[in-house]
């Protein structure tokens, strides 16, 4: 059994204080049980988060690492500074990422290694544009995608490892993937991964789909047998709708 997961991702919005004004809001709302609450949020935010973490059932996220732990890297967050505050999750691999700051399948690799072995999780990204779609290369692209971004992670850390199918036409376009659409490449990346672990593990996994996931379609695709939660970019970032996402069994 999988528990469901509702991960904000807040990108680039929000200051300390904005952050502050949000928690306040879902103070003593989120669901006790049966649903994993995540925020992802941007680096500046996340002391705020994980303080509110430990009397709230919120998870955390940062929205993105470097690979290293330490050293003269003008810029980047640490994983180990992130895992010794308290963080739970990094996104990674975010196509925002891929397109805007040219990180590569090897970087996301090398960052979903340092992210497991500083003992958080990471939400490996993957997703295909409107042309790979059209032209019949979607499963090719993020199935190759995927296949790249897990190479050498441990079963074991694969199944506890989440990751997030968000197709890029589908990113804060209001165009989401239709639920039948978003299944479709969600069981195909299971499948994927039974073929490179096995079934086990490919069961374990937690897959979710990203891309203008809001109140009014997350049940729809919930619903759907492969697809474990929502990656949810613009409709987390109010606290009314967020509740109502994480609340979404209700
Ligand atoms: C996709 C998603 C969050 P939105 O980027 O990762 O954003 O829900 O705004 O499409």
């Amino acid at each position: 059994m999988r528990t469901p997961i509702i991960a904000g991702n807040w990108k680039m919005n929000k200051n300390p204080q904005e952050t502050q004004e949000f928690l306040e809001a879902i103070k003593g709302k989120l669901p006790e049980s049966g649903v994993e609450a995540i925020i992802g949020a941007p680096a500046i935010d996340l002391n705020a988060l994980t303080w509110f973490s430990k009397d709230e059932p919120l998870k955390t996220a940062a929205e993105n690492c470097y690979f290293e732990d330490a050293g003269a890297f003008t810029g980047e967050t640490s994983p180990k500074a992130l895992s010794d505050m308290g963080l739970d999750y990094v996104i990674i691999g975010h196509s925002e990422r891929r397109q805007y700051f040219a990180e590569t399948d090897e970087d996301i690799n090398k960052k979903a290694h340092a992210i497991l072995k500083n003992n958080m999780l990471p939400i490996i990204c993957c997703g295909e544009t409107l042309e790979q779609r059209e032209s019949g290369k979607a499963e090719e692209w993020v199935t190759g995608q995927i296949e790249n971004a897990v190479k050498g992670i441990s079963d074991d850390d694969l199944a506890k490892s989440v990751v997030a199918y968000e197709p890029i036409w589908a990113i804060g376009t209001g165009k989401t993937a239709t639920a039948d659409q978003a299944q479709e490449m969600v069981h195909v990346i299971r499948e994927k991964i039974a073929s490179l672990y096995d079934a086990d593990t490919a069961d374990k996994v937690r897959i979710l789909y990203g891309g203008s996931v809001k109140p009014a379609n997350v049940k729809e695709l919930m619903s759907k047998e492969d697809i474990d939660g929502g990656l949810v970019g613009g409709a987390s970032m109010d606290p009314e709708s967020f509740l109502a996402l994480a609340n979404f069994q209700k």
